[in-house]
């Protein structure tokens, strides 16, 4: 029956974590995978989250099926996270928050309801970006394409070239931009390209999809939403899938959710209706326990203040870490430029090392990061940053 089908040769992320975890050297230190782990190289548990799930239990954690579109309360609360609570779009009622099986499931529900309702638009994704992005996309059936966006030269971003390519594009073509944290990069734009941004988009009717996967790992909760709330400002209709996996520790608990800011009310409507039958035909609702973690931990003052500043200590880590590599190597090499390290932000860095230098890191040092040189900075910590630079100084030395 399937002698027929193509063998996969499975996600090349996985494969480094794989290698990684087969690995005896005890001095072995994982940058691959873009997972936060704390200075002790635990993936944490957040007390917020924790005590969300004590009271979760005691309101008596019955498990009925969600509607469709998920938890009511969590997808308020998502709304008001992204948009900001005082956002005029959310009192329109021209916004819709669905709840989705993390923000891939976001991203997948926003790729089938495009592909049925904009048949003939291409999606273009920055140059490089997250490859599932092109997987989950080519799947739904529509074509991608890529934008200019990472400057190897410089370590920073085409933006001019960026801009002409987008002013190239059809009506209705979808634009995906990460809003904050540029998987794989850590380039991101600044307000004010936002705002040079946005003319475009308007003048080429294209339509905006935001990944917002890393807030609070950038500049802050509020401040890494900015492209979200630039965009609603501007009257744009677009898509945004953000993600909690990162934010709140909750990989595996698939928390995520798929807001789409309309023009109007009636609209709003519309696409909430399909965007619920999309679910309908893909896995039919989202999980419970997740939404109902996300809806008390933003929605209870209490849980709220804790679980913002857990997710300030984690920025504050990985800023740290930036800063802490970026002086180890500047020390062992002197007169190279390592600033991308601290201009680029949040979880990742784009180290500009080969795929042979990477290798080298891994056969030599123990230190793994991705063939692309993209390196997860949490994966560093206080115990292991002088090693890491040690070895990337010998193979950039060489
Ligand atoms: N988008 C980007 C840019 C990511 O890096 C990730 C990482 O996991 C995701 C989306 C998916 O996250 P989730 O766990 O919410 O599906
Ligand atoms: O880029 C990363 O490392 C994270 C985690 O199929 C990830 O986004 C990687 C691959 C994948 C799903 C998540």
């Amino acid at each position: 029956m399937f002698e027929h089908i193509q063998p996969y040769a499975g996600d090349p992320i996985f494969a480094v974590v794989n290698a990684f975890m087969a690995d005896a050297r005890p001095q072995k230190v994982n940058l691959s995978i873009g997972i936060y782990f704390d200075e002790e190289g635990r993936l944490p548990v957040l007390p917020s989250v924790q005590e969300a799930e004590k009271r979760i239990l005691a309101a008596g954690g019955a498990k009925p099926y969600l509607p469709m579109e998920g938890d009511a309360a969590c997808r308020a609360e998502v709304g008001q996270l992204l948009l900001g609570a005082a956002h005029p779009a959310l009192a329109d009622g021209r916004t819709v928050t669905i709840q989705t099986v993390g923000s891939s499931g976001g991203l997948k529900v926003g790729a089938d309801f495009l592909k049925t309702w904009l048949p003939d638009s291409a999606v273009w994704v920055s140059d490089p970006t997250w490859d599932n992005h092109r997987s989950m996309f080519e799947g739904s059936g529509i074509t991608v394409n890529r934008y200019p966006y990472y400057d190897a030269a410089t370590g920073g971003l085409r933006f001019d070239d960026m801009l002409a390519t987008l002013r190239t594009l059809p009506a209705r073509s979808i634009v995906l931009l990460h809003a904050c944290c540029h998987n794989p990069t850590g380039v991101d734009l600044t307000p004010a390209q936002w705002q040079a941004l946005i003319p475009v988009l308007k003048e080429r009717e294209l339509l905006p999809y935001l990944d917002l996967a890393y807030q609070g790992f950038g500049d802050g909760i509020d401040e890494d939403a900015y492209a979200v709330r630039a965009l609603a400002d501007a009257g744009i209709t677009f898509f945004c899938a953000n993600s909690f996996s990162k934010s709140m520790s909750l990989y595996g608990e698939r928390c995520g959710a798929l807001t789409v800011v309309c023009t109007s009310a009636a609209e709003a409507g519309l696409v909430r209706g399909q965007l619920a039958y999309t679910v309908r035909r893909l896995y039919s609702s989202p999980g419970i326990h997740a939404a109902k973690l996300v809806a008390r931990v933003l929605g209870e003052a209490d849980l709220r203040a804790m679980w913002t500043a857990e997710v300030a200590e984690m920025r504050e880590r990985i800023a740290a870490m930036r800063r802490a590599l970026h002086d180890a190597l500047v020390a062992r090499l002197p007169g190279r430029d390592f600033s991308y390290f601290l201009t680029q932000r949040g979880m990742f860095s784009y180290t500009g090392l080969s795929a042979a230098q990477v290798a080298r890191l891994r056969d030599e040092h123990a230190v793994y990061l991705i063939a692309s040189g993209r390196m997860c900075i949490a994966g560093l910590s206080q115990a292991n940053v002088g090693r890491v630079a040690e070895a990337m100084a010998s193979v950039l030395a060489d």
